[in-house]
């Protein structure tokens, strides 16, 4: 048990009665020496304080309301943000989600260890964290992360190649139709603003991009889960399918990939970071803002995602440390689109998969097919619910495949084995949301051609309004770093400033 000055006991005793105490701990010399539970529970009550409410114990089916209702009157005397730790009895604890809710209710406190008292000596057997809201059912709590074994590369899978759901229990009842519907539009959206923005980057019109294609279902399964103003998407450069399901505006990406760093100002109310280029950086960021999160006592969670190779840096693991030691409420994502540039996972890491990473951190993990929206979505939703109830982070690994180049200065035919990429086209998302919208009759080839014409449209007006607007100055690469420009940032300035002009702007790419 940790040693602290004060705690907040509970105990479920024989005679039936919850007693809740605040008081002093033992000191490591006072619980040497007891023996027994019953001797336990003397020593608690000579150094607790006075406070204690009486209640009817948690044993059977309880009715949660009738329990609060006659804790409410004596709430105020154990309110105190001291407390840190509640014990109870072992052999009384029924339901572990009804104690924890009760004990939420009582306490207001964030962060709670719950160790269980034994019959005999004191040990601790089991933490815990306790539940912040009821909107998971029981049996609802750890569908995926408790039955899929990433040990045993177990994955989550709801819908097949062919469009066909094959695990209708495993379905979100919240992902209906409709909204599959509107999740391929948009995931139709990035793969056309993509093969638009290949154009323009080799017309010479667009400086780089890196692209999502192949990545959609993942992208805007998890996006699209995000409660907008509220939880945060901090992702990394590609994430254009994220991006656009988060309510960045397409031009915003545009402008951003055509050198422009006013691209990535959000517009009010979108909790989206700018594009982040040093790999797995920004689970760190992530892992700050669901930190604040949790110290604001918010219900907001934070989504973060990084690619295979990014989960090789030390970063990765220094973050999702940090997250699972302080329980915040952020939910780690890895793409494993199976390259980092040109080195292919095998490469990169002897670990079994991406997800077991997790293990190293004490941080619960499920493997998902990330070309299937279905299984992308109930897994998330899983992950953050758990988050917003206080239960910590969680790490997704993402099973999908990148479909097109690096970025757009690589060529994969260089390096990527052609049987491996048809066969990757077999699991294109887009192909199977789409089987799956047509075996609905939501969808087919009329809508498609339609839709891609919209869409097409809409994507020039947003190059065009790029291309108009893009005004960048040389300066623009040194005066923000700083409120004021300090003498060594002025100086690299000038230097540029006269190298440029003596041999004028030529335009890169990456
Ligand atoms: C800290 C850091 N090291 C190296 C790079 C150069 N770099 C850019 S992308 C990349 C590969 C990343 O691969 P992965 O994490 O699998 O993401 P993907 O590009 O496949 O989405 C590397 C090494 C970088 N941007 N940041
Ligand atoms: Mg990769």
């Amino acid at each position: 048990m940790k040693s602290s000055n004060f705690c907040l006991t509970n105990f479920y005793t024989k005679d039936k009665t919850l007693r809740i105490k605040k008081g002093r701990n033992k000191t490591n010399n006072q619980k040497n020496k007891t023996s027994s539970s019953k001797a336990a529970v003397q020593n608690q009550e000579l150094i607790a304080s006075q406070n204690v409410i009486k209640a009817p114990v948690i044993k059977e089916p309880v009715i949660k309301e009738e329990i609060i209702s006659q804790l409410i009157i004596e709430k105020p005397i154990i309110t105190k943000p001291i407390i840190e730790e509640v014990i109870v009895e072992e052999s009384i604890i029924t339901d572990p989600i009804i104690e924890e809710v009760i004990i939420e209710e009582v306490i207001k406190e964030p962060i709670i260890t719950k160790t269980i008292l034994g019959e005999e000596d004191e040990k601790p057997i089991k933490k815990t964290n306790i539940k912040k809201e009821t909107n998971l059912k029981k049996e609802q709590i750890m569908k995926f992360f408790e039955k899929y074994d990433s040990s045993k590369n177990q994955r989550v899978e709801i819908l097949d190649l062919e469009g066909k759901i094959i695990n209708e229990s495993l379905r979100p009842k919240e992902l209906t139709d409709e909204k599959v519907l509107e999740a391929y539009k948009i995931m139709n959206l990035s793969r056309n603003q993509d093969n638009y923005q290949n154009k323009m980057q080799r017309l010479g019109k667009m400086l780089s991009f890196l692209s999502s294609t192949g990545q959609e279902a993942t992208e805007v399964g998890y996006a699209m889960q995000l409660n907008k103003g509220q939880d945060w998407f901090v992702g990394a450069y590609r994430n254009n399918a994220a991006w656009l399901t988060s309510g960045i505006p397409m031009r915003n990406i545009m402008l951003y990939w055509s050198g422009n760093e006013l691209g990535n100002v959000t517009p009010e109310g979108v909790n989206v970071l700018p594009v982040n280029i040093p790999i797995a950086t920004q689970y760190s960021h992530a892992s700050g803002i669901a930190f604040a999160e949790k110290y604001k006592k918010t219900k907001n969670v934070v989504l973060t995602t990084t690619g295979d190779g990014g989960s090789s840096e030390g970063e990765f693991y220094e973050a999702m440390n940090f997250a699972k030691l302080h329980e915040v409420p952020c939910v780690f994502m890895v793409e494993n689109n199976k390259w980092a540039i040109s080195t292919p996972r095998v490469k990169a890491t002897k670990a079994l998969n991406f997800a077991i990473k997790g293990v190293a951190v004490g941080i619960r993990n499920v493997i998902v097919d990330g070309n299937d929206i279905f299984a992308v979505y109930a897994v998330v939703q899983e992950a953050i619910a758990l988050a917003r109830e206080g239960k910590g982070p969680s790490l997704i690994e993402f099973d999908t495949y990148r479909l097109g180049a690096h970025s757009s200065s690589d060529d994969p035919k260089v390096y990527r084995p052609e049987a491996e990429f048809q066969e990757a086209l077999t699991r294109d998302p887009l192909i199977r949301t789409k089987k799956y919208l047509m075996s609905k009759n939501l969808w087919d080839e009329d809508k498609q051609a339609k839709l891609d014409n919209e869409q097409e449209e809409f994507i020039k007006a947003e190059f065009k309004w790029v291309v108009e607007n893009n005004k960048v100055d040389l300066i623009d690469i040194f005066q923000y770093n700083y409120e004021k420009m300090p003498p060594l940032l002025e100086e690299q300035y000038q230097e540029a400033k006269e190298h440029f002009e003596k041999h004028g702007y030529e335009r890169g790419g990456h």
